[in-house]
């Protein structure tokens, strides 16, 4: 065969070579094939030292142009096969329906984002302010200002971690009150405008762990000071609370309970809403589950906040908020709530 007929052959098979290809990859194969270092072309062209001088120069133009024919084939084989895999992929997808809802993952509040926004409206309806505080705190806010001096023995029932500079993470939305008193005081003298003040927020405590303890949980302190006023005022505003929180009546009880900043001071336990009063794992197996600390303000307190306890008293409650929401939505055990588990806590929705 001379070299004529074999570019006439070589025209012929790569159009059929082209049409058998099924992939991208089959076509760059048979570009290198025919037009690479080692193809069918290269080699056509490796003959013309071999032809006379007019030979060569009429052959080497039809190898020439072959060469662009071939490549402009290869191109136009590549560029249809890449169109109808798109073709196909398109083909294949649902079609877009503009009615389709759209499918968003909504996400849900916490459920003790839920339990404080609840509580926050209950006592603003009642005439109270919602304060922000510092995680970050100095001994005398969460210690020295409520009446607890160093080395007093109450500061152990609070493991507390310090900061290399000697602050601390706070222990109890208690410390705030100081700086709460200091604020509105002027207003309380000035103007007889009593405090009427909550303080939710983050607790930290070096606590070893179980079902209704955390080292990190939520308080919410609230705090009523003006003239005259009373046991009788504190125990009204804690039964109100509840029973708005909980939309039902739930069984309380009120026992004596030691913190250095009131006096008297007051337990105020909750009957149990996992077990019914049984006793479980969540209440320690009592069937109460201690919820509202309380008591009426130490003169002390009053006094570091610059307010005259001859003339004002007032009370405090420290909630635990955590807690509130454990029994309000039924959750066994407290960790969970740090757990972070988007399953478990997805089922709150605001
Ligand atoms: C206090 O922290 C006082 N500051 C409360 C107070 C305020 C008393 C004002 C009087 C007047 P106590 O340590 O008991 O008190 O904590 C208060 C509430 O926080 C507890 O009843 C409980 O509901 C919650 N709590 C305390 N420790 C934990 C913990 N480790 N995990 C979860 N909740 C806790």
């Amino acid at each position: 065969m001379n070299n004529e007929e074999m570019l006439t052959q070589l025209k012929e098979r790569i159009k059929t070579d082209l049409t058998a290809a099924k992939e991208v990859a089959d076509i760059e194969a048979l570009r290198v094939s025919y037009l690479g270092k080692k193809g069918s072309i290269t080699d056509l062209l490796k003959c013309l030292k071999d032809l006379s001088e007019d030979e060569r120069k009429t052959f080497g133009q039809k190898v020439n142009k072959a060469k662009e024919e071939f490549t402009a084939l290869i191109d136009d084989a590549k560029k249809k096969l890449i169109e109808n895999e798109v073709k196909k992929e398109l083909d294949s997808m649902p079609e877009f329906d503009m009615t389709m809802p759209p499918r968003i993952r909504r996400g849900s509040y916490h459920p003790i984002t839920l339990v404080q926004r609840e509580c926050e409206e209950i006592f603003r309806s009642m005439g109270f302010t919602v304060e922000d505080y510092s995680e970050i705190v100095s001994e005398y806010e969460c210690f020295e200002s409520l009446n607890i001096p160093k080395d007093h023995p109450a500061r152990d029932m609070q493991d507390t971690y310090y900061l290399e500079n000697g602050q601390l993470l706070k222990t109890q939305t208690s410390a705030a009150q100081n700086a709460i008193y200091r604020k509105y005081r002027d207003a309380l003298i000035n103007e007889g405008k009593p405090i009427k003040a909550i303080f939710p927020g983050r607790c930290f405590r070096n606590e070893s762990t179980d079902a209704c303890h955390e080292n990190t949980f939520f308080q919410m302190e609230g705090v009523y000071v003006g003239k005259d006023i009373n046991i009788s005022n504190l125990i009204f505003f804690m039964k109100t609370m509840l029973s708005e929180v909980f939309k039902r009546d739930i069984k309380v009880r009120l026992r004596p309970g030691f913190f250095p900043f009131v006096e008297p001071g007051f337990e105020l336990d909750i009957n149990c809403l996992i077990c019914g009063g049984v006793g479980c794992p969540s209440c320690k197996h009592s069937g109460w589950l201690e919820l509202c600390p309380c008591g009426m303000i130490h003169p002390e307190v009053l006094k570091a906040g610059g307010i005259d306890p001859e003339e004002y008293t007032g009370f405090a409650f420290g909630r635990g908020l955590t807690r509130l929401a454990m029994m309000k939505y039924g959750i066994k055990d407290i960790r969970d709530l740090n757990s972070g588990n988007l399953k478990s806590m997805e089922q709150f929705q605001a």
